[in-house]
């Protein structure tokens, strides 16, 4: 017993190192809950609530203001860039102007890769559910999605459906403190 512990001890110290080396890796200066939440996403994409760091998902009754925003089939979003006041919640009246399907995706510049990323693992296959962050858009379908935002900065509203996202098909909200 006390053999076989002290033979493996290295190599439990080895993966313990391993596992350190590869959370602080990923921090990128985001501090580690977003390691942390982004390991957990790989696993199990259930509890994805108030994992946001720039705001929270709301009821559209919440919101004072309306930002109507249009999803066009040359890649764009009109307009592409918006402001709102930290503290303000807002609904976002996102309507698809053209004649294939887009998406709009809410999140910082990381959460829009990790999105990208799982979308080409989906490779076009339209099976991307609705979340607090995301939702797809029929041709002319309109969608409203309200957010609470309470930290200041600049986050990104993107597309990802198959090659729009890298074609640009994004736009940037920015979030002014008052
Ligand atoms: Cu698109």
């Amino acid at each position: 017993m006390r053999t076989s512990l002290r033979r493996y001890l290295p190599l439990i110290l080895a993966l313990a190192l391993v596992v350190a080396a590869c959370s602080s890796d990923g921090g990128d200066g985001a501090g580690d809950t977003t390691t942390m939440a982004e390991g957990m996403d790989m696993e199990a994409d259930a509890d994805h609530e108030s994992e946001y760091e720039f705001g929270d998902p709301m009821e559209a009754s919440d919101a004072s203001r309306v930002i109507e925003i249009t999803a066009n089939d040359d890649f764009t979003f009109s307009p592409p860039s918006v402001g709102v006041e930290e503290g303000e919640t807002v609904t976002f009246r996102v309507t698809n102007a053209g004649v294939i399907p887009h998406d709009f995706t809410l999140g910082d510049s990381d959460m829009q890769d990790e999105h990208e990323a799982e979308m080409a693992e989906m490779s076009g296959d339209m099976a991307m559910h609705d979340e607090p962050n995301a939702f797809v858009l029929a041709p002319g379908e309109t969608k409203d999605m309200t957010w609470h935002m309470t930290e200041s900065g600049q986050i990104l509203f993107g597309c990802h459906q198959s090659g729009h996202y890298a074609a640009g098909m994004k736009g940037t909200i920015t979030i002014v403190s008052t």
